[in-house]
């Protein structure tokens, strides 16, 4: 007789801690946890075997509220700690997620690199074009004629980053744009830029209510992109160009060469140690 399985299927609140969010009644990054969570029970990947690296920020609070092992950073430093991990513990699935200010201001450069570098990391930036937990200062991507910050009331007059054309010029080989009002859809563009070998940028629109009522909007903007994901990255750069920033989903996938950079784990240190001996 065949014997009945009995292996328990993965389900998201696997993948939750027993913390609850303290984030703002209404904030998008609810629904991005969500969308974390089922994408990881889909795949069905054990939580060991999965690391979750954050800066500093609202958004990056997202580590403590899975039960993944995580490391919730320094702020803009969230994708060097996840390279450092990859680098030493390559057989772990590393997701890195933050904010539009992380990721950006502080972590521009770091940001520009791991797109460049192509290590398999999947990088989820929660946009809410503002610095939530620092009470709602102008961030990259926050319009140059937004006058709600006290510290720019006439505005920043700066042009705002396009996070995905920035990627897709620093060289992401995925490049994604979610909507956290969706967290379906964001389920399963979470599970493709996982899958995805290389770097996988996915920025996800995110509300903040508290700073920026005025996002509560964005479910009535937000739209699907019509066409599907290129691999040509002239296409990509005008579907990017010709959009406003509100259409969703995969804009561009290409399989480049991964970097896995030789790790020096277990290895006979004194020889440098003597080197550097003052
Ligand atoms: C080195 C350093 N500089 C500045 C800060 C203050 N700070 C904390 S969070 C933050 C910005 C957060 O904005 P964002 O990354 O967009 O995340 P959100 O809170 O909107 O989710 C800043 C400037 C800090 N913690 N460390
Ligand atoms: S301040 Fe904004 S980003 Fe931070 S928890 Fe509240 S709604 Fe979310």
């Amino acid at each position: 007789m065949e014997q009945a399985t009995t292996a328990k299927k993965a389900i998201p609140k696997d993948y939750k801690s027993d913390y609850k969010p303290i984030w703002c009644p209404g904030c998008g990054d609810f629904a991005v946890l969500n969308a974390i969570t089922k994408a990881l029970a889909f795949l069905a990947l054990p939580r060991e075997e999965v690391a979750l690296i954050t800066g500093i920020g609202c958004s990056s609070r997202i580590a403590g509220f899975t039960s993944l092992y995580g490391f919730h950073g320094v702020h803009g430093r969230s994708l060097a700690v996840a390279a450092g991990l990859k680098a030493a513990r390559p057989e772990l699935t590393v997701l890195v997620a933050g904010g539009d200010g992380d990721g950006l201001s502080i972590g521009g450069n770091h940001f520009i690199h791991a797109c460049r570098r192509n290590m398999n990391l999947t990088y989820i930036m929660m946009d809410n074009e503002v610095y939530g937990m620092t009470k709602g200062q102008a961030s990259p991507t926050t319009a140059a004629d937004w006058e709600q910050s006290k510290l720019t009331p006439h505005g920043t007059g700066i042009r705002p980053f396009k996070p995905a054309g920035l990627a897709l010029t620093a060289g992401a080989s995925f490049i994604a744009r979610g909507f956290s009002g969706d967290p379906n859809g964001l389920a399963r563009m979470l599970v493709e830029a996982i899958s995805h070998p290389g770097f996988s940028f996915v920025q996800v629109l995110s509300p903040c209510p508290t700073f920026c009522p005025e996002q509560m909007q964005w479910k009535k903007q937000v739209r699907i992109f019509e066409e599907t994901d290129t691999d040509d990255p002239i296409l990509a750069a005008q579907r990017i160009q010709a959009d406003d920033g509100m259409s969703t989903g995969i804009i561009f996938r290409q399989e480049y060469a991964v970097f896995q950079a030789q790790s020096t784990a277990g290895a006979d240190l004194e020889p440098i140690e003597q080197e550097f001996a003052i």
